[in-house]
């Protein structure tokens, strides 16, 4: 199978999604290659990994779910579910392997685990986690709409954090995504709440 350039990757990108998705797509992917620069982690698939983490966002809801059954892929109750924010995550790496190319576990790894995290997470899926979250279009949050004053102060500790120890940022971004779903009475997925648990225990975060 032949290996797409990141160039090639960001011009199919490009063409594929929508232009807001696009533009969070290209945030994510070179805040993900800053990351890796300091945490000495490869740049390359960084930046693979950013361009495609939403690949399968784009698709409808049905599209995604033959994508996965195609692959006999088990999916959680949440995932299957009509209108899951969850599903495009498994789609996605998928088609980064079917449609572009990509061989690399890591790789595919960080794409299936962007939304949820999982225990143990490689630095890379951490770097794309952690990324996807802080990337400079994300104005407001992603996962709320409170665009105040404290959650922005917030966000920007959450940035700096990340370029310091990636645990502790990973911990900060679940412990904020619990509070958002539960004040918005959204049913949280159980590795969500897994991933929380193990980060809450391993790292310094004080949480
Ligand atoms: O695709 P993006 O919008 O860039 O971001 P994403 O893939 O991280 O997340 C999509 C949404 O999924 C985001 O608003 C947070 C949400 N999410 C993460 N874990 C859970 C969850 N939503 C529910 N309902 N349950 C979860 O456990
Ligand atoms: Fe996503
Ligand atoms: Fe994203």
């Amino acid at each position: 199978m032949k290996t797409w350039s990141v160039a090639k990757l960001r011009k199919e990108m490009e063409k594929t999604l929508e232009p807001k998705r696009y533009e969070h797509t290209l945030g994510v992917a070179y805040t993900a290659a800053t990351l890796a620069m300091v945490h000495g982690s490869d740049m390359e698939k960084a930046l693979t990994a950013g361009m495609l983490h939403d690949c399968a966002k784009c698709l409808s809801h049905h599209k995604q779910v033959q994508i996965c059954e195609k692959k006999r892929l088990k999916l959680s109750e949440m995932e299957a579910s009509e209108d899951s924010p969850l599903i495009h995550a498994k789609a996605g790496s998928i088609l980064a392997y079917e449609e572009y190319g990509v061989t690399d576990e890591d790789i595919l790894n960080a794409i299936s685990y962007h939304t949820t995290g999982r225990p143990h997470m490689s630095t890379l899926e951490k770097i794309i986690y952690i990324a996807d979250y802080i990337e400079p279009g994300r104005k407001h949050a992603k996962r709320t709409t409170d665009a105040s004053d404290t959650y922005l102060q917030s966000l920007a500790a959450t940035r700096k954090l990340a370029y310091m120890d990636l645990d502790a940022a990973l911990c900060r971004i679940l412990s904020d995504t619990l509070t958002y779903l539960s004040q918005k009475g959204g049913k949280i997925d159980s590795m969500t709440m897994e991933t929380y648990e193990y980060y809450r225990k391993t790292s310094d975060s004080g949480l």
